[in-house]
């Protein structure tokens, strides 16, 4: 990532891509992990940047206050703006197609009170149910309690979805009048019940640095933080 006091060229993990891997993974699993995409200085630089960032006007705040999220990052320093191009340019080499630009977000989770179940649950969804890319950088390194990225891996594979639609499990009548999605917001009785059928969450550990690219048509979540923090760079395209 490019350092903003000292000029250097940006760092080209997207050199290091192993885009068959990635392709393959990504049809299969739904998700492809690149690991040390940036160094330790790199991710200590952008933590910064949120928590400087944390008061300002058009910040939003989730779950009774335990998470921010910053909009628009990519306009906000050269470092990020950085990242959401390589990011456009991986997901181009991946599918071939130039993705429409969107948002880049940084998100910032700190434990959240355990007592309280509203700030736990509803969190199963899908983004789409057509098939969506996204790219997420970690900041800190992800643990069991740190509240990581979940995700059901097959999930997002046509066979899948369709058998949920089909079932009325994804969009109903109702969604019409609500304007809200089903899919947008899974039980969990549901999501364990999935997971006796051989579909289950499984979480992605993995150190500060990492960058994932996945497909969030696939059933997924922020499981909730529990412990230390969660600081993590989210990349939207259309
Ligand atoms: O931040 C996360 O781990 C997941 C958030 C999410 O659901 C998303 O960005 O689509
Ligand atoms: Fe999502």
């Amino acid at each position: 990532m490019q350092n903003t006091s000292r000029k250097r060229m940006p760092d080209t993990f997207l050199d290091r891509v192993d885009l068959s891997s990635a392709r393959e993974a990504l049809k299969s699993r739904g998700y492809y992990l690149i690991e040390n995409a940036y160094d330790s200085a790199s991710c200590q630089q952008v933590r910064q940047f949120i928590d400087e960032h944390e008061s300002d006007p058009k910040v939003e705040v989730n779950y009774a206050g335990s998470e921010i999220r910053l909009w628009g990052s990519q306009d906000k320093s050269p470092s990020l703006s950085e990242f959401y191009t390589t990011s456009k340019t991986l997901l181009e080499r991946l599918s071939g197609q130039a993705p429409q630009p969107h948002t880049l977000l940084a998100i910032r989770n700190r434990p959240i009170d355990e007592a309280s179940q509203t700030v736990q649950l509803g969190r199963w969804h899908l983004d789409s149910f057509f098939n969506q890319m996204k790219v997420f950088l970690f900041l800190t390194d992800t643990t069991e309690a740190s509240g990581p990225f979940e995700c059901i891996p097959g999930s997002h594979r046509w066979g899948f979805k369709l058998r949920m639609l089909a079932k009325g499990l994804y969009v109903r009548p109702a969604d019409i009048l609500g304007g809200k999605r089903t899919y947008q917001s899974l039980e969990e009785s549901w999501i364990d019940s999935l997971s006796s059928h051989g579909y289950r969450p499984q979480p992605v550990l993995c150190k500060a640095g990492t960058v994932m690219v996945v497909n969030t048509s696939a059933i997924h979540r922020a499981r909730p933080c529990l412990k230390g923090n969660r600081y993590a760079l989210t990349a939207y395209f259309h």
